[in-house]
């Protein structure tokens, strides 16, 4: 899939909570991706001490991550972060699967937006493009969370 990156509103993003759940499996790539995700919000305006950082072994245990983030603290918003990596086998579609609907679920049934930052890439190349390449994925991920802290906490009024 590719397409045009999303422009990001100008939100006022001073007094947000963004929880982010990493996974360690692919961890090189992950940190890239996450080293781009804490740059942006911190250019937003998110505060670095309101920005709560946990690991989990892979993309399969981020659903569960989110969902005890969202238990432990009410952020804002949560970032979801994952690389997956067409393998020799149909696991990563699975893991790809499970995620994608279990970051969703966590989100519809929470009511806090839960960011799908997992790259699925069909090889190494194109998940280092996407980490730490030319297309910052990263950078939208943050936007995307921002985006939505804000819609929420306008709504909620
Ligand atoms: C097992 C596995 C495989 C094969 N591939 C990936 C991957 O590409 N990306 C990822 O984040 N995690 C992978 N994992 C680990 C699973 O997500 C999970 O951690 C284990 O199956 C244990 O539940």
């Amino acid at each position: 899939m590719s397409g045009d990156s999303p422009v990001p509103d100008p939100v006022d993003a001073s007094g947000f909570r963004i929880a982010i759940a990493a996974a360690r499996f692919n961890g090189a790539l992950v940190g890239a991706l996450l080293a781009r995700v804490m740059g942006r919000l911190s250019a937003a305006g998110v505060r670095e001490r309101n920005v709560k950082v946990v690991r989990v072994p892979g993309s399969n245990e981020l659903p569960l991550a989110a969902r005890l983030l969202v238990d432990a603290g009410r952020p804002d918003a949560v970032i979801a972060l994952g690389v997956i990596i067409r393998g020799a086998t149909l696991h990563f579609e699975l893991i790809a699967e499970a995620a994608t609907r279990g970051l969703m679920d966590v989100s519809l049934s929470t009511r806090v937006p839960v960011i799908n930052g997992v790259i699925v890439a069909g090889n190494a190349a194109q998940a280092r493009a996407r980490c730490s390449g030319r297309i910052d994925r990263g950078a939208e991920f943050a936007d995307a969370a921002v985006s939505m802290a804000a819609l929420r906490r306008g709504l909620a009024r």
